[in-house]
């Protein structure tokens, strides 16, 4: 499953935008430094199912399928926050970061209202600076791979000097643990014109500049900028953009997303999350409290950004910065069925680029052992082993070893 770690300063609101994607109850305060452990969750990415292409009705089995959007599950991890000295073993920094180095992607929170002082307490919108909160926790994961280089040199330096291996990978050998893969490292020595230099002779700020590059590659980051409900977001939010022009940056409210998913859990509210609407159902039950908090959502959320963001900031690292497809099997091509006659039943996340051999490798083993091709439910087509897939294929696949 993909795994998405959130991270950011105290009080930026990460475990509230966790409890909102996962409905879990990670305890949230104005207290700096609430969280205290790293908590796993499981959130999902919505795409549009294809059931209504295909004029059937679907029973999905490792998903969920909700007014025609297919909910597909990932997992995400909330982390306490981060502080100053953190690569350097200080307060949580050492389970920090070992969680940030098993994620795919990370979600940097920062809050885009400024209110949380630079010491982390809650002060008033405005106070605080977003844009500072935010290079605070690029530098101490920038450090942190800095350290880990460092601390790696003579053994990168032997690997790199053995016949038909170089530096990337030397490095990738050493760091694949945290995700770092031969074309990461290509693409740091590259923008770090490091390229005709031996390891060995790297000075500490071309290290330090090949770390920081390192670190973008090989850990796609989204940034957002959470309380967007609250004065000054806005134009915080504007500079944020502006200052860093090559990161996707989404706006968010977690607290009005968690909010609407828990009126929607106890059926008072419709709505499905990502839309950009909610619908009361049942006005009578809502309290004055409720009432004017729905209001407050429709006013200062909706009515400014269409939506809370949450959901397309899930979408948004999924699909645009990790770059996955949504792929269906089914076991007959014609019904679209799984052997127990469920139809449309699973829907599986790959990256772009990955073959009919990939997908049976995912799904299971004994599939990918005998496997000899793969049939396309939209043209009955036989597809080879090495058949690129694309998003919303629906492939029922081949295999001698087994057939699913
Ligand atoms: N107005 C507003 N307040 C929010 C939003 N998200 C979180 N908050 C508030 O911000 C405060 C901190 O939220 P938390 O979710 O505990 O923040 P955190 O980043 O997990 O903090 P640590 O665990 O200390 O790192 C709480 O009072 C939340 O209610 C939001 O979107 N809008
Ligand atoms: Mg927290």
């Amino acid at each position: 499953m993909i795994k998405l770690g959130i991270v950011g300063k105290t009080n930026a609101g990460k475990t509230t935008l966790f409890n909102s994607m996962t409905l879990l109850s990670g305890e949230v305060s104005t207290r700096a430094f609430t969280t205290v452990r790293a908590e796993a969750g499981v959130a999902s990415v919505v795409t549009p199912c294809v059931h209504k292409e295909f004029g059937v009705k679907d029973n999905p089995v490792n998903s969920k399928c909700e007014d025609g959007w297919r909910f597909i599950p990932i997992e995400v991890t909330d982390l306490p926050g981060l502080i100053k000295g953190a690569a350097a073993g200080k307060g949580l920094g050492n389970q920090f970061l070992s969680v940030a180095a098993q994620s795919d992607a990370l979600l940097h929170v920062v809050d885009a209202s400024g209110s949380v002082d630079k010491d982390g307490k809650i002060s008033e919108p405005g106070t605080g600076d977003p844009f500072a909160d935010y290079s605070d926790t690029e530098l101490e994961l920038a450090l942190w791979y800095t350290r880990l280089l460092r601390s790696n040199q003579p053994k990168i330096s032997k690997l790199s000097k053995m016949p038909g291996h170089g530096i990337p990978s030397a490095v990738e050998e050493v760091l694949q643990g945290i995700g770092v893969r031969k074309e990461h490292v290509i693409a740091a020595i590259d923008d770090t014109m490091l390229k005709d230099k031996e390891f060995d002779s790297w000075s500490d700020k071309e290290l330090q500049a090949f770390a920081w590059s390192l670190r973008e590659y090989s850990k796609p980051t989204l940034l957002i900028a959470n309380k967007m409900d609250l004065p000054y977001a806005a134009e915080n939010f504007q500079r944020l953009r502006e200052k860093l022009p090559g990161l996707a940056v989404i706006p968010t409210s977690g607290e009005a997303e968690l909010t609407l998913r828990r009126a929607e859990a106890k059926g008072l509210i419709k709505y499905v999350p990502g839309e950009e609407r909610f619908d009361i159902l049942r006005p009578q039950d809502l309290n004055e409290a409720q009432k004017s908090a729905l209001a407050y959502i429709r006013r200062k959320v909706f009515g400014e950004y269409l939506r809370t963001g949450v959901q397309h900031s899930l979408n948004s690292v999924v699909f645009r910065l990790l770059k996955n497809d949504a792929v269906y099997a089914v076991s007959d091509p014609q019904k679209l069925t799984d052997s127990h006659g469920r139809v449309l039943p699973d829907v599986y996340l790959l990256p772009n680029g990955s073959t009919v051999e990939d997908l049976a490798a995912h799904i299971h083993t004994d599939l990918a052992k005998g496997l000899l091709y793969a049939v396309d439910a939209r043209t009955g087509l036989h597809l080879p082993t090495n058949y690129v897939l694309r998003d919303r294929d629906v492939l029922s696949i081949v295999s001698a070893g087994h057939k699913d």
